[in-house]
């Protein structure tokens, strides 16, 4: 959890948790998993608001400063609805990529439908008014993320499909239009056995091109006597083949270790969905929800997140082998 010169890489803000239900104009059981963007000078995050049903919507929120003075608005940008069943149980755990070809943020999000979660697909321009896309991967499927530009003439997604063997590990697909999906890929596996990111893992933020390559932050659960414990780490994929993993971190970056993160509705959790880089300012902003309850905010400094990034591993433990195959993509000789 710590910066080659053995400094927390990621700093809680003391105002933690900075949103709780209580702060929010209408009433909400839980208020987490928030997706994150600069809009306007001013920080926008997409939240994951959890009602008294149990059934999530997303809702807006700005701040001048990313931290303090969240205003909220009354209405959701998206909740579940009924032209829309695969929403049916809720729209849950956004991510915001602003693709500069369409000058509009696409947002890709977990639609919880009768048969599982899956991922749906949304664009908007100001986050005041949105346009469904609709379902992009069948259930089970979700954290997912665009990436803002294309290769080679198609855009990449990465997402978290759950097969019923094997783990459950991270894919990237492609399309030439946002709608039709293909050249499924394996990209980075779960680990196994003791680590922290045994069995199952998924994509956190949008990856985000930082001077190696494209910087990819992932969540790791690990199962243990009393559930998971929800955890995050790096990994650096190549700038023009995305499909290729550079370096891949050993280590956690954040864990659960505040009270909020400890106890909550699912206690052991920190799950970033969004983050901000601000280059000019070499700080990054990194928003995430705590305990399936609240929205906390880590920030580290960016020299020192690419400082840990270099150093990181470039040996993967585990390949995507076995999947590869079924596809038809050999992991070897692509340079994995
Ligand atoms: C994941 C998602 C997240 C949640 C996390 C921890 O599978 O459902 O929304 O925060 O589990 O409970």
């Amino acid at each position: 959890m710590t910066d080659p010169r053995g400094e927390p890489l990621f700093v809680r803000v003391p105002t933690n948790p900075i949103i709780a239900p209580g702060d929010l104009p209408y009433p909400a059981n839980a208020v987490f998993n928030p997706g994150a963007a600069s809009v306007d000078g001013e920080t926008v995050l997409l939240l994951r608001v959890e009602d008294r049903r149990g059934i999530s919507s997303l809702y807006v929120a700005r701040s001048e400063d990313g931290i303090s003075n969240w205003r909220f608005d009354e209405r959701p940008l998206l909740a579940p609805d009924p032209a829309h069943p695969e929403e049916v149980w809720g729209c849950e755990d956004p991510r915001l990529t602003w693709l500069p070809e369409h000058e509009e943020w696409a947002i890709t999000y977990t639609a919880y439908s009768r048969r599982g979660p899956l991922v749906s697909l949304a664009m908007t321009r100001d986050f005041r008014e949105v346009r469904r896309l609709g379902p992009v991967m069948p259930p089970e499927d979700k954290d997912a993320a665009l990436l803002p530009i294309r290769f080679d003439g198609r855009w990449a997604m990465i997402h978290r499909p759950a097969p019923t063997r094997g783990g459950a590990h991270m894919w990237i697909s492609f399309s030439p239009d946002l709608r039709h999906w293909g050249d499924h890929t394996m990209l980075i596996e779960a680990r196994d056995g003791a680590w922290w990111d045994a069995g199952k893992i998924g994509l956190g933020p949008p990856p985000v091109l930082v001077p190696g390559g494209w910087l990819v932050m992932y969540h790791g659960a690990h199962m243990t006597a009393s559930g998971p414990i929800y955890r995050v780490g790096l990994a650096l994929l190549d700038r023009e083949d995305p499909t290729v993993v550079l370096r891949r971190s050993d280590e956690w970056v954040l864990g659960p270790a505040a009270s909020y993160e400890r106890a909550g509705d699912v206690s052991g959790v920190v799950f970033p969905d969004g983050w901000i880089v601000d280059e000019e300012r070499d700080r990054l902003m990194l928003y995430y929800g705590a305990a399936d309850s609240v929205t906390a905010l880590a920030t580290a400094r960016l020299t020192d997140v690419l400082r840990y990034v270099a150093a990181m591993p470039i040996r993967l433990h585990g390949r995507a082998s076995d999947a590869g195959q079924v596809v038809g993509l050999a992991a070897e000789g692509r340079g994995r």
